[in-house]
């Protein structure tokens, strides 16, 4: 399945002299051009019979997704860790997504400190969380401005299942911090070392990102906290 950013593209139709067969024909041969799942706009919003039933279609994605949000402000050096962590929405299709995407903030626009997370349902953010508890991350850096299109990308790659270790991955993460944001991706089984390169590699092109990334063992963070040092780099 193939997800693309929507585009604003207005109007497309034919004009009113078209004969109606042509417009016919032409509205036949560009449905067979979209592939399934693939995110459309609309080439003639104003005719009632074609385009509001196209647009009400929903593309369900491989899995259901849970966006999670972990407030700064309700941090607080005495609780516990992930204490203020919440799910904000469950979504299975396509539309859903971009309905939520639409209507958050971007990462850019959160606040510092704040954590906003996108995990396959029923799997937390949390090293606790028991499919993660094996598992580790890959970690980018975001160099300035970058941040929002790369967790768009991120999320677009995931969601559209475009990893040929999809299985391995639990979700994403974006972290925003005052000196730098940094997006990781966790895995389930951080000793499985092929598929992490496999997964850290093809990230690394989607986001034509070129610095070197390290992968970092929950278990490691867990121990060593600060001073983990990376299992894998690429
Ligand atoms: P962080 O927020 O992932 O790193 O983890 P960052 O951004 O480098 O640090 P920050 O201080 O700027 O937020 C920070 C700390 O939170 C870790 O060192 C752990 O103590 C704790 N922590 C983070 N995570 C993801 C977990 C987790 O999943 N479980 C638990 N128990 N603690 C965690």
């Amino acid at each position: 399945m193939k997800m693309e950013e929507e585009k604003n593209t207005e109007g497309g139709g034919m004009g009113k002299g078209a004969p109606a067969a042509a417009e016919a024909a032409a509205a036949a041969e560009a449905e067979a051009e979209v592939e399934e799942g693939e995110i459309v706009a609309d080439p003639n919003p104003s005719d009632v019979e074609e385009g509001p039933q196209r647009l009400r279609q929903s593309h369900p994605l491989e899995h259901s997704w849970t966006f999670w949000f972990d407030n700064p402000s309700a941090k607080s050096k005495q609780a516990a860790w992930g204490s203020s962590i919440r799910p904000v929405h469950t979504f299975s299709t396509v539309e859903d997504f971009w309905g939520l995407y639409n209507n958050i903030h971007r990462p850019s626009k959160l606040a510092v400190g704040a954590d906003f997370s996108c995990f396959k349902y029923k799997i937390e953010p949390k090293w606790e969380d028991p499919v993660c508890a094996n598992g580790g991350k890959w970690t980018i850096s975001c160099s300035r401005g970058k941040v929002d299109m790369w967790w768009l990308y991120t999320l677009l790659a995931m969601l559209g299942e475009q990893f040929d270790h999809g299985e391995e991955i639990c979700g994403a993460v974006v972290n925003v911090r005052a000196k730098q944001e940094k997006i990781s991706i966790w895995t389930k089984n951080g000793l499985n070392e092929a598929a992490q390169l496999s997964i850290g590699k093809q990230w690394k092109e989607i986001l034509d990102y070129n610095e070197t990334i390290g992968f970092i063992l929950h278990d490691d963070a867990k121990k060593h906290d600060r001073f983990a040092k990376s299992r894998y780099q690429i």
